[in-house]
């Protein structure tokens, strides 16, 4: 089994968080999406990292899907609520950091094609203050919610420093200073 992943990736930095967490032993193999390996399409056709290689012609794509799988295998874990309002409210927190980390992609690739202004780019970052303004609330309901806010918050560092969220949403900012030191979360930080 094998998790291809790029070592930027904050989708895939869920994962190997999640993997350390749950104490699984998962070999990660560094993919850069962007070059299309032949076994990232093989395992994904969409290009798109993370993968989970199963074995044999089986993988697992998407990383919530991934996510789901991990925590799946781990019946006794305590990071996600598996039943019940709250499962469903840490997969809504799951979605909606990812739903940041998807306009932060898009905003990205659109600069990188020399678009910086206009409408869509506009709404992408509306969705981005929006959504920030919306994760206060869903601090503390679980350990894998937490993760995935500031995996969200640390991207934003890496690519959009200008996005100022420490001072517009000061309670994430003290999330994520009180989990700085995690050791999943230091091991998994992105090379600057
Ligand atoms: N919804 C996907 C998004 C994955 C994604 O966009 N990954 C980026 C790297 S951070 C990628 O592989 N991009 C290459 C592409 O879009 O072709 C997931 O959650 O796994």
């Amino acid at each position: 089994m094998q998790l291809l992943a790029s070592l930027t990736s904050p989708y895939a930095r869920r994962l190997r968080i999640l993997i350390a967490e749950l104490g699984l032993d998962i070999p990660v193999v560094p993919t850069a999406p962007m070059d299309n390996p032949a076994a990232l399409l093989t395992a994904n056709p969409l290009g798109k990292v993370p993968a989970l290689v199963l074995g044999e012609g089986t993988a697992i794509v998407d990383s919530p899907v991934i996510a789901a799988w991990l925590l799946a295998r781990s019946p006794t874990q305590t990071l996600m609520p598996t039943t019940g309002t709250a499962h469903w409210h840490a997969r809504t927190t799951e979605a909606l950091t990812d739903g940041i980390l998807d306009a932060a992609i898009i905003l990205r690739f659109n600069t990188g094609q020399g678009v910086t202004s206009g409408v869509w780019t506009d709404r992408q970052y509306a969705a981005i203050d929006r959504t920030l303004a919306a994760l206060p609330a869903r601090i503390g309901a679980s350990p894998y919610e937490d993760i995935c806010i500031v995996i969200a918050c640390e991207y934003l560092d890496l690519r959009f420093a200008a996005i100022d969220w420490r001072t517009t949403q000061p309670a994430l900012a003290a999330l994520q200073s009180r989990l700085t030191d995690t050791p999943a979360l230091i091991a998994t930080r992105p090379p600057q």
